[in-house]
């Protein structure tokens, strides 16, 4: 039996996909088992979402360091962690909870938590010697997430003029994952040359997809389904559409109201919000609609869940935040019909597992995500086999830190063989 007890852990202060500080954790094993971890860090963030702590020194990264979750990582966490077993998560994440004593995380930062959490998962897996997928999701996790492709930016991942932040294409007809990847992928080629051919930039934002200036919201959608036949696929068949309006970052201060600033379409409200979804759901083959309002519109979320929940995937994101106490509620006031699970709006592995375990329990879906700041790190992309939602998004064919997810999927479906599952429903 070999002894998978936390010998070390040591953090760094590394950069992410933005440029921006984040904690890396490294952790030794008294096996000899040496593993890292490395944490993301979002953009458009939920209101209630764990505490990211930053430095706040201006002379440094604009105040984003992160040298004092690095340093709580090393002299407040380390000693109370060293000495447990990698194998007993929940004891690990439990005792950092604890030690943090904050609602949110606040004290010791969901940032160093998250790093010290994951690399434990990672340590057992590797000690274990299993993949890390059936360490966390035991000999049933095969099922290969759907990879919702990230083809068209806006919001605040790009400067542009597109007010809706992420335009997902999702092969929902594919039979595999690797084919699934490749019609999205294809896709997105073809999307270039449909954007270069009309003069329109052909530059990333943040998750690797197009910013292109559209003159609104809807070209985005009609130029990726003109995409998706120029690939050669089918809309609706092979491919539909998925968005996330991230609408938290048009939000007004008054509830309901909005404003369209980035294309200047002007103010609008929740009502005129649902109408317009109405019309392009029945328009275009659209099968997932992510925070189509704002975090504090609990009521405008319902009545957009009400009118379209029958036919798409509703998920919340900002509203949810990955915390069971949100996702409750939502399941009481059928708030939607799915949640969004990004690891660091919670700050720890066993409590991501109880946010996706309450939606399985209630018959929601539940939709796995990176942030759109981010390193190589691919947990990811285990965590959401083992989770076996069925869909995550990792972003665009661009940007290393977008496919080193996608190309670990690729591995752990070429390691199932023919016991890999994939399919959109
Ligand atoms: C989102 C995410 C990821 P961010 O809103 O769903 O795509 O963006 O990480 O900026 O919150
Ligand atoms: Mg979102």
């Amino acid at each position: 039996m070999k002894d998978s007890t936390i010998k070390s852990i040591k953090a760094l202060e590394i950069l992410d996909s933005r440029g921006n500080p984040t904690v890396k954790v490294f952790m030794t094993l008294n096996d000899g088992t040496k593993v890292s971890a490395s944490v993301p860090s979002g953009a458009s963030t939920g209101e209630y979402e764990a505490v990211e702590l930053r430095d706040g020194d201006m002379n440094r990264y604009a105040g984003k360091g992160v040298l004092k979750a690095v340093q709580n990582v090393n002299e407040r966490i380390a000693p109370v962690i060293i000495g447990l077993d990698a194998l007993n998560q929940a004891q690990i994440d439990n005792t950092m909870i604890k030690l943090d004593g904050t609602h949110n995380k606040a004290n010791l930062g969901a940032n160093a938590i998250l790093g010290v959490s994951i690399a434990a998962a990672k340590a057992a897996a590797k000690s274990s010697n299993v993949e890390l997928y059936q360490y966390l999701g035991g000999t049933d996790a095969r099922r290969v997430p759907v990879p919702c492709m990230n083809i068209i930016n806006g919001g605040e991942h790009a400067d542009n003029s597109v007010d809706f932040q992420e335009f997902m294409a999702v092969p929902i007809g594919a039979p595999t994952f690797a084919e699934g990847l490749r019609y999205v992928a294809q896709t997105f080629h073809a999307l270039k040359k449909i954007l270069k051919d009309k003069g329109l930039a052909t530059s990333v934002g943040d998750e690797g997809g197009y910013a292109p200036n559209l003159k609104s919201n809807e070209e985005a959608i009609e130029i990726i389904i003109e995409a998706i036949e120029k690939a050669g696929f089918t809309p609706g068949k092979d491919i539909g559409i998925a968005i996330d309006s991230a609408a938290t970052s048009f939000a007004t201060d008054e509830i309901g109201m909005y404003d369209l600033k980035w294309s200047g379409a002007g103010k609008t409200t929740s009502d005129e919000l649902i109408e317009l979804a109405k019309k392009w759901v029945d328009k275009y083959p659209i099968v997932l609609w992510e925070d189509p309002v704002g975090e504090e519109d609990w009521e405008g979320f319902a009545k957009f869940t009400k009118v379209l929940g029958n036919k798409i995937e509703v998920v919340g994101d900002d509203i949810f935040v990955t915390n069971t106490k949100f996702i409750s509620r939502g399941i009481k006031e059928c708030t939607a019909n799915s949640s969004l699970i990004k690891l660091n709006q919670i700050g720890t592995v066993s409590e991501t597992v109880d946010a996706v375990r309450m939606c399985r329990d209630n018959g929601w879906r539940y939709f796995l995500s990176h942030r759109s700041g981010e390193t190589t790190d691919t947990f990811l992309a285990d965590f959401a086999v083992a989770m076996d939602g069925g869909h995550l998004k990792s972003g665009s064919a661009s940007r290393g830190e977008r496919l080193a997810k996608y190309n670990r999927l690729l591995e752990i479906e070429d390691k199932l063989q023919n016991s890999a599952r994939y399919y959109w429903k």
